[in-house]
């Protein structure tokens, strides 16, 4: 299939810049990934793990300084700083072309410059989106080919045509000093530089499906979201498709591969996996909201992963899984805090020194990750890979937060929902560098990845709820609300389908609820606790509304509100003039 001449060019003008030894275009097939994983396991770029045990496994450990997302050197570089907006870093396209343009200047030098072609999306659907990576990283092409479409199928779905996002990467010398990921929303191109960390390096995922394709969505009429897509299947045998906003490492994962409890599964209740990071959602022609999976893997959170917790996840990745910062046993497997297993004496931790178990160190990062297959999901949907997508009843938005918040609540019609997205706030995670446990806004879980001013994005928001005739009702989640002594209340995990399930029953037109001034709260009797021990104590405690706590928090919003001077929606402040009266019992 032809490559096109736009990206033999491109390809030549990259190559003439970076000055790699040699240049080498990624077909995909197996014969290229047995050789490239040959290549790098002789460069120690990846450890084998015990192939009788995890067959096609291997280990990846990364630079110290170089294990999570880098938010402060992520920019966008509109042609001005407002279309970027608050929630953004911004620095002028033509600054950073010739600033970072000459940090790439020989960065290749010595190393290989491999050409990645790859598909977002299902092949052959209208969603899909081609781009091409250009990057010296070995471990960056084995991830890439995990968690996209990736070589040959892109040069037919491109066609012959020059319509790709053109993103460059080079790990550079992984100095944090000389680290910068650009995006050029209006140019359709990525630039990324001294950092070999997921989604700082995988630039089909964050920075193509989420930040430029949010701007493309924008432009044309769709959304690039942080969702997780889930099918709950009810007793009946019908199959409703939900998605899930969650900030980074705060569940998306594991409600998307969730596992039944007992009470419920043997009522017939089920999950499948549609995707656990990211949705694209268009308008269908029945005026529902209908969302693909651009992605072909997980780049998964492992600690906290375990067959209690996460038994589907943990199945998936038995085998052709990259495992980048986990500990590793004296028998060739991983380890992670939460896993099943106990900690092996004799084990290596993330950075391949001896582990101290009585010593405060972490065997594996917080951040450490694994990259697996979608396909090797047990629960993976028969619809996962539809290029239509499926079409959303229900959209939740969920974060980390220890008060205030309920367990879940209903939004009274899609403004509202919005606005509960706009509203959203979480503790920070390990999933970026800085510090944990932070309370930020993090609207519709989007303020690293929205590729424009934010306040446009809610408005593009309002826009698509007033083109959709059908669209998702919207419900705010909460796992994480704990007790005085900072214990969960909520068990989480395989229980939240009792929460899905009265998602499902409001979406139905039934579910028992209390009209609140914050939205639809869940009555005491209305979440399902057969089979679960749980007091009428603690769901009281989970669904509680403090009015003197929401007098406060409508308090704060205005004051986030305001640094988006009078691009702020009419629709945005209506919600929270509204909801600020309601509070006021006004
Ligand atoms: P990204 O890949 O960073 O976007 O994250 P994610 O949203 O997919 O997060 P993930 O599902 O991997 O969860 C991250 C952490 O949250 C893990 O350590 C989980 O064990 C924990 N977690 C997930 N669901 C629950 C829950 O229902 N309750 C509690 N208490 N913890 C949870
Ligand atoms: C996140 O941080 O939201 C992730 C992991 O999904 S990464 O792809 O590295 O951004
Ligand atoms: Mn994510």
């Amino acid at each position: 299939m032809s490559k096109s001449e736009a990206v033999e060019r491109w390809v030549d003008e990259i190559a003439a810049k970076t000055k790699p030894d040699e240049v080498v275009w990624c077909d995909g097939s197996e014969g290229e990934k047995a050789r490239l994983t040959e290549e790098a396991v002789r460069r120690g770029d990846l450890i084998p793990l015990a192939q009788e045990k995890l067959p096609g496994c291997y280990l990846h450990r990364s630079h110290p300084s170089d294990v999570a997302r880098t938010e402060h050197l992520t920019f966008i570089c509109t042609t001005t700083k407002d279309e970027a907006g608050p929630n953004n870093n911004w620095m002028a396209p033509g600054e950073a072309r010739d600033k970072v343009g000459r940090l790439f200047e020989g960065s290749m030098r010595g190393r290989t410059l491999y050409v990645v072609p790859f598909v977002m999306g299902p092949i052959g659907s209208r969603f899909s989106q081609v781009g091409i990576e250009i990057t010296d990283s070995i471990y960056v092409v084995l991830n890439m080919r995990i968690m996209t479409r990736m070589g040959n199928v892109a040069w037919a779905e491109l066609g012959g045509g020059a319509d790709f996002t053109r993103c460059l990467h080079s790990l550079g010398d992984l100095s944090p000093d000389r680290r910068y990921i650009l995006h050029f929303p209006q140019d359709n191109e990525i630039w990324s530089i001294g950092s070999g960390y997921g989604g700082n390096a995988l630039l089909g995922k964050k920075c193509l499906a989420l930040r430029i394709a949010s701007y493309l969505g924008w432009k044309q009429g769709w959304m690039a979201e942080h969702m997780l897509i889930l099918g709950l299947q009810s007793p009946d045998g019908e199959i409703h498709y939900i998605t899930g906003a969650f900030p980074s490492a705060c569940g998306k994962t594991n409600l998307a591969m969730l596992v039944p409890p007992p009470s419920l599964a043997a009522k017939g209740w089920k999950v499948w996996t549609v995707g656990d990071d990211i949705a694209w959602l268009r308008i269908g022609d029945d005026g529902r909201l209908w969302a693909v999976n651009p992605e072909a893997g997980f780049f998964g959170v492992a600690p906290g992963t375990g067959t209690k917790t996460n038994p589907n996840a943990m199945a998936t990745i038995t085998r052709n899984t990259i495992f980048t910062n986990v500990a590793l046993k004296p028998d060739g497997t991983v380890w992670w805090e939460g896993h099943d297993a106990p900690p092996a004496p004799g084990m290596l931790d993330w950075q391949g020194k001896p582990w101290n178990p009585s010593g405060a160190d972490k065997a594996a990062h917080p951040n450490s990750r694994f990259t697996a297959p979608a396909s090797q999901c047990p629960v993976i949907s028969p619809e996962w890979e539809n290029p239509s997508g499926v079409p959303i009843s229900a959209m939740l938005f969920g974060a980390r937060r220890q008060r205030v918040v309920p367990l879940v609540y209903q939004a009274f019609d899609w403004q509202h929902g919005t606005f509960l997205g706009a509203t959203l706030s979480s503790e920070t995670t390990a999933a970026s560098t800085g510090k944990v446990g932070v309370m930020r806004r993090d609207p519709m879980a989007m303020l690293p990845f929205c590729g424009y001013n934010m306040a446009n994005y809610w408005g593009h928001w309002l826009d698509m709820g007033r083109r959709a005739a059908k669209p998702p009702q919207i419900f705010r989640v909460n796992w994480f609300r704990t007790d005085e002594s900072g214990k969960f209340l909520w068990p989480g995990f395989g229980e939240n389908l009792r929460v899905l399930k009265w998602v499902l029953d409001r979406c139905r037109g039934g579910g028992e609820a209390e009209e609140t001034a914050i939205g639809h709260v869940p009555t005491l009797r209305a979440i399902d606790r057969d089979g679960l021990d749980l007091s009428d104590d603690v769901m009281r405690q989970l669904l509680r509304v403090d009015r003197a706590e929401w007098i406060e928090a409508a308090h704060r919003q205005r004051e986030y509100f305001e640094t988006f001077g009078n691009r702020l929606p009419r629709g945005i402040r209506q919600e929270h003039e509204a909801l600020a009266s309601r509070v006021a019992g006004k």
